[in-house]
This record gives structure tokens, sequence and C-alpha cells, in this order.
């Protein structure tokens, strides 16, 4: 269990903290002892049981969300940031790129600042939530706005890293995904055994690959007996990879995901036929429904591309088995999205209320 490597990791080292997922699960990663290892901390994250769609699945049923949001710039990519510029900066790179439509641009800027190093980062001009573009100007990045989408900002990327002396940290880069699969890692590592199903939203498809590697290592080495049902999940306006065909304009409320040509189609399709799996499209409507089920009944605040993993788990409940053990994946922060929170909830909010005790009272139904 987590618990018990934090607690073997602890007495060799006497460290009170978890370490980050280099030092964690350095056994499973390629590094060596000249990787100087930069790291924010990230892993370790929350697994929570979601007992409001337990009940709207019923036939005992246990969902679990794996609350990535909670890395430290709020988002799964810490994990695979901390491998990708701890080796840059092994080979001794000085400056990273990438192409992002907000995470990836947040956590490459933090994570190459705590590594002595410059980032630039190319991000679709409008379609990229406050919360992050805000994190990576803090983080000092140079952010290069384009008029483009995500696809044609990767596009330009990869021939800069090519022509120019700068390392490339979108999934491209293997380390990436090296880093990303300690959350099955983790997964298995807290519920003894892997769950028999994985639902996960996909825009470049690299965590869904990176998953499929981590169960697989798991397994391999006999520390789990079985492999999920890998259920991958995209916006309907922006489902390539449920379609089969290039989407030339991706739309949807869920920017993260908001990709029309994956890079990792091929790993994706592949983890689809290995796995048994299933890919398939929930609309923004559905998306903004399970975004405000999570609020509302678990306390959970992600961002809407997270949502699109438990909006895909309701859309197939009927598929799923009797005593199932399902893991959503919640791959990012609601705070990252400010915008989106405030205009799709049912919250009750009341302005201009007079600074009165008796008012206040009033209004409160007292
Ligand atoms: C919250 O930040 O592509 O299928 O540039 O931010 O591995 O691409 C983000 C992707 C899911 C999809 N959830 O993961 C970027 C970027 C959130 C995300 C995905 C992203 P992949």
């Amino acid at each position: 269990m987590l618990n018990k490597i934090k607690k073997q990791f602890n007495k060799k080292t006497n460290f009170e903290q978890w370490p980050g997922i280099i030092k964690g699960y350095k056994k499973w990663l390629p590094i060596n002892k000249n990787t100087p290892i930069i790291t924010l901390q990230e892993g370790a994250t929350p697994l929570i049981e979601l007992e409001s769609i337990n009940q709207i699945i019923g036939r005992n049923v246990k969902v679990y969300a794996k609350y990535d949001g909670l890395n430290p710039t709020g988002s799964f990519k810490d994990r695979g940031m901390t491998m990708a510029i701890s080796k840059a900066k092994e080979e001794g790179c000085k400056a990273v790129i990438c192409a992002s439509t907000g995470n990836t641009s947040a956590s490459a800027a933090a994570y190459a600042k705590k590594g002595g190093m410059k980032s630039f980062v190319l991000i679709p001009d409008g379609y990229v939530a406050q919360g992050k573009l805000a994190q990576a100007l803090v983080y000092g990045a140079e952010v290069l706005a384009i008029k483009g989408n995500f696809d044609t900002a990767l596009e330009i990327v990869q021939r800069l890293a090519n022509e120019f002396p700068i390392t490339l940290v979108n999934s491209v880069n293997p380390y990436r995904l090296e880093g990303q699969k300690t959350a099955a890692f983790e997964i298995i590592d807290s519920l003894g055994e892997a769950p028999d199903y994985l639902c996960i939203p996909m825009g470049n498809a690299g965590n869904i690959s990176a998953y499929w590697m981590g169960f697989n290592e798991y397994l391999t080495e006999g520390i789990s007996k079985k492999l999920p049902n890998m259920v991958g999940v995209q916006a309907t306006g922006s489902a390539p990879l449920v379609f089969g065909k290039i989407i030339k304009h991706p739309e949807t409320i869920a920017t993260a995901i908001r990709i029309g040509n994956p890079v990792n189609k091929e790993k994706a399709n592949i983890v689809k036929k290995e796995s048994k799996g299933t890919f398939l499209d929930v609309t923004d409507e559905e998306i903004i429904k399970a975004y405000q089920l999570l609020g509302k009944q678990e306390g959970i605040f992600c961002e809407p591309a997270s949502a699109a993993s438990v909006a895909g788990l309701l859309k197939i409940k009927e598929k799923i088995s009797n005593n199932a053990t399902i893991v959503c994946v919640l791959t990012g922060n609601g705070l990252k999205d400010p915008d989106c929170a405030i205009d799709n909830n049912e919250a009750i909010f009341k302005q201009g209320i007079e600074p009165n005790f008796e008012e206040i009272a009033k209004s409160m139904g007292f």
C-alpha cells in the first residue's frame, strides 16, 4: 500500500514527507545516480470514494476518484514534468518549450524554474483557462499566445525543438509518460489490486498511455493480478479518437482537451485494443452535469475536462459489471477555470445585501 511505501521510505531517510514520485518510485523510473531530481513533491494524491456515484450505478459497484488536481501545480502533468525536467537538467539543457491548452504550460513553467531553466510556452490565444494562464505568468514562463489552436502550436514547437537547442516537454517526450505512470502504481498501492475499469479524459492521449504502462508494469512484477478496462473519454466537439479522424476545428467547454489531432493516437488505439476498452464522447452538457455533481454531492472541485471521466462513466453505467471497482481520474483542479465555475452553477448567491444583522438573518430564512 502507498502508506507502507511511504513508511519504508521515511525509515531509511528520516524524511517526514512524501518525497515526490521520482524518489517514491525510483526503481521503476529511468533515472541514474547523475540525475538531478527536480521535484515539487508531486504525487501521493488522494483516492476518494464517490458514494453518490456508487448509488447512481448501484449493483454493489465502488467508484473512486483519483484526485490528481491536488498536485503542486494542480494537475497530473506534474508527475510527468518532474521526470522530463530532471532528465533535461541531467542532459545539460538550459531551456524548455511546450505547446499547451494550459496545464502543461503551468507545470513546465514551475518545474523549469525549480530546475533553474528558462521556459517558453505556446498557447491558443483566448482558449486557456484563467488560472492556468496566471500560473504560467507567475512561474515566469515566456508566454506566446498564438492565433491558432493547440494542434498548430504543437506542430510549431516540435519544429522549434528540432532546429534549436531547446527541449520539448510535451508528451512526445518519453520521460513524461514514465512519470505519469506512477498514478497507476498509486492506485494499485492503495486498493491492493488494479481496478476493473479506469475512466480517463483524453486530449493528446498521453495520460491513458502512461496509465496503461503503469498497470502493465505492476502486473509483470506480480504486484497486481489483473488489468483494467480502459475507458477513454473525449468531448463530443473534440473527439478525434472516438470518431477515428482528425478534427480540424475542435470545440468544447473543456478547453484542456480541445485537441483535434492527438500525437499519441497510435498508442491510445493499442491501449483500447489490449485492454478491451471503450472510447466514448460526452457532450458539454454531460460534462457540466458531472462537474456540478462532483462539487455539490462530493465536495470535489475539478476542472471540466476532468469531469468528463465521470460523465463518461455515467453514460455507460448499464455496461459496468456487478461488484466492479472503478477509478475515475480527475486530472485537474477546479480552481484552474474559475470562469467555468461562475458561469455554471446553481448556487444561491445574493448580492448587494445591507450589512445589517436583521436583514441578513431574514434573508437566510430565520
Ligand atoms: C485537465 O495542458 O494537453 O490525454 O497542453 O489538462 O494526456 O493529453 C492537457 C491535457 C486531461 C488530457 N485533463 O490529457 C495541455 C494538455 C486535463 C488536461 C488532459 C489534459 P492527455
